[in-house]
């Protein structure tokens, strides 16, 4: 990976969750030393961990980071125990757009701006999937508040954080996913359940950007707000429950 830094300040890159050497490893400096402007770096190690993992400046985090420099690192194994159909990856970020300043404020905690892979409603992408489709939903988040992550329709097994994979025995079922600041969280369905369903952060202050008054639509809202698209395989079969299916059988 090689890092060129077309800033006009320093910079690094740290990563969450990645076994790597202290001289591969961006931390303020604290490791490897910061990448000048105008000069380049080579990170360079083997990894042996699969996972979600997150990268972020290690220099001047404060404006950096808060600026957007930040993003996923996915390392698939060879093969899935359970193959995955669609795989998603959003990023949770917040921003402070505060009155009388025409800038993004980068030291204040009031957050008023937030955002899904540096969307907000109705700008997000819907997630379109067919149904019976295995779906996994990759969380990050880069924002200083933790993001308790919801969705309608299904109850999903959480299945990974930035360590790596949960063991199935540990794994478990929710329908919000709390993903606190600097860690991953990974989800995964099947998509049985055909409908628009609201794929949304429960802190209600995250999908009314700015306390905007705005009108309660499907996309109305503005934040940390999407959809879950479910496309039916058969539009006139009958709404059945995957275990009623069993019993039956
Ligand atoms: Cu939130």
């Amino acid at each position: 990976m090689i890092l060129k830094n077309e800033l006009p300040e320093p910079t690094s890159i740290h990563w969450h969750g990645l076994e790597i050497p202290k001289e591969q490893d961006g931390a303020a400096g604290h490791t490897q030393p910061a990448v000048m402007p105008g000069e380049s770096f080579v990170y360079e190690f083997t990894l042996y961990q699969t996972g979600t993992f997150l990268y972020h400046s290690g220099f001047n985090m404060m404006k950096q980071d808060h600026m957007g420099l930040v993003g996923f690192v996915v390392v698939h194994p060879k093969e899935y125990a359970q193959p995955i159909d669609r795989d998603f990856a959003i990023m949770l970020q917040e921003w402070a757009f505060l009155p009388g300043n025409p800038y993004l404020d980068l030291v204040t905690m009031e957050f008023n701006w937030f955002t899904f892979n540096g969307k907000s409603a109705p700008d997000i992408p819907v997630l379109t999937v067919n149904q019976g489709e295995r779906v996994r939903i990759r969380f990050g988040n880069m924002s200083m508040d933790s993001h308790p992550i919801h969705v309608h329709g299904y109850a999903w097994q959480v299945v990974g954080t930035e360590g790596g994979p949960i063991p199935e025995s540990a794994q478990w079922p929710g329908a919000t996913v709390n993903v606190p600041p600097g860690t991953t969280r990974d989800v995964e369905f099947v998509a049985w359940n055909p409908g628009l369903w609201r794929l949304h952060c429960h802190k209600l202050h995250h999908i009314i950007n700015a306390h905007a008054d705005v009108p309660m639509g499907i996309m109305g809202h503005g934040g940390m707000f999407t959809l879950v698209h479910v496309i039916p395989g058969d539009p006139d079969a009958p709404w059945t429950h995957p275990r009623q299916k069993e019993k039956r059988s």
